[in-house]
């Protein structure tokens, strides 16, 4: 698996796929998160659940970040030179990125070598591991020192602690899916409400992850919660499908304003 997975890298048989996210007040696209897929050259698609945990562990996670990285700030690149908007696509950065000294300064090269401006590719970050937060709260400044907007990733799951919410320099917070599902609860209605306040109080903004239903998108949206990212509103999309979607998007908000 490891060797076929190099080969997959060298091979281009990687993708990033784009998850829109939107503004459930104005109903409409403001952003996306990038996320990796592996088509074979068959073009057979291999299942995420299938590679994504094997490679955690391994330094080529890095080797791929970078990857699809890569692809999104070509893409960036692509919308500027049509004169298209420029709605941020955030990439996801593996806590493994500790190990690599000069991640910072080799992220920040691949923007000024696009020619991009930093703010549309903002890096999504697991803060997860109360055993290497220190580090966590290292990288988090060095990126933030370059520039990059910082998006923190599962907030509400595993090991993520509310001390991060005061230490760490994050743009936006993340809500897990795991927090979405407790939507049909008053308890769990009652926590992410008071999240969307705190997160708020502290001079970030709030996306919701996960979000599968409309019960859920209109509680969520009369909490002033800024964006949603679910399959209430997409799935993962190529880059043919998410470039479609916000065309018809843009066609409705036009009307709409006509
Ligand atoms: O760790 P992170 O939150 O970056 O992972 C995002 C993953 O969650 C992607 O693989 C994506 O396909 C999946 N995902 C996105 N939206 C939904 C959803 O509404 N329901 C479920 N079950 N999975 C989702
Ligand atoms: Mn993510």
């Amino acid at each position: 698996m490891e060797a076929a997975f190099a080969g997959a890298l060298a091979g281009g048989e990687f993708e990033a796929w784009y998850q829109p996210k939107f503004d459930p007040a104005a109903d409409r696209i403001v952003g996306a998160e990038a996320l990796v897929r592996w088509r074979k050259p068959d073009g057979s698609m291999v299942s995420t659940g299938a590679f994504i945990p094997l490679f955690e562990k391994d330094g080529l996670v890095i080797r791929r970040d970078e990857y699809i990285f890569r692809q999104v700030c070509d893409l960036q690149a692509r919308r500027l030179a049509a004169g298209q908007e420029i709605l941020p696509i955030s990439v996801n950065m593996s806590r493994m990125a500790l190990h690599r000294a000069d991640v910072v300064a080799a992220y920040r090269a691949i923007v000024d070598e696009y020619r991009i401006p930093i703010s549309c590719v903002p890096i999504e970050i697991t803060e997860s591991s109360a055993l290497s937060s220190l580090q966590i709260q290292d990288l988090v400044k060095r990126l933030k020192d370059a520039g990059f907007a910082l998006h923190m990733d599962d907030f509400g799951s595993g090991y993520s602690s509310l001390t991060s919410l005061s230490m760490l320099p994050f743009d936006v917070i993340k809500l897990d899916k795991s927090l979405t599902d407790t939507l049909n609860t008053v308890k769990g209605q009652t926590i992410v409400s008071h999240m969307i306040d705190i997160i708020h109080a502290l001079g970030m903004r709030v996306v919701a992850e996960g979000v599968e239903d409309a019960e859920q998108n209109a509680y969520l949206r009369s909490r002033g919660c800024d964006a949603i990212q679910g399959y209430f509103y997409s799935k993962p999309l190529s880059e043919e499908g998410f470039r479609a979607l916000e065309q018809k998007n843009l066609t409705k908000n036009h009307d709409v304003d006509a």
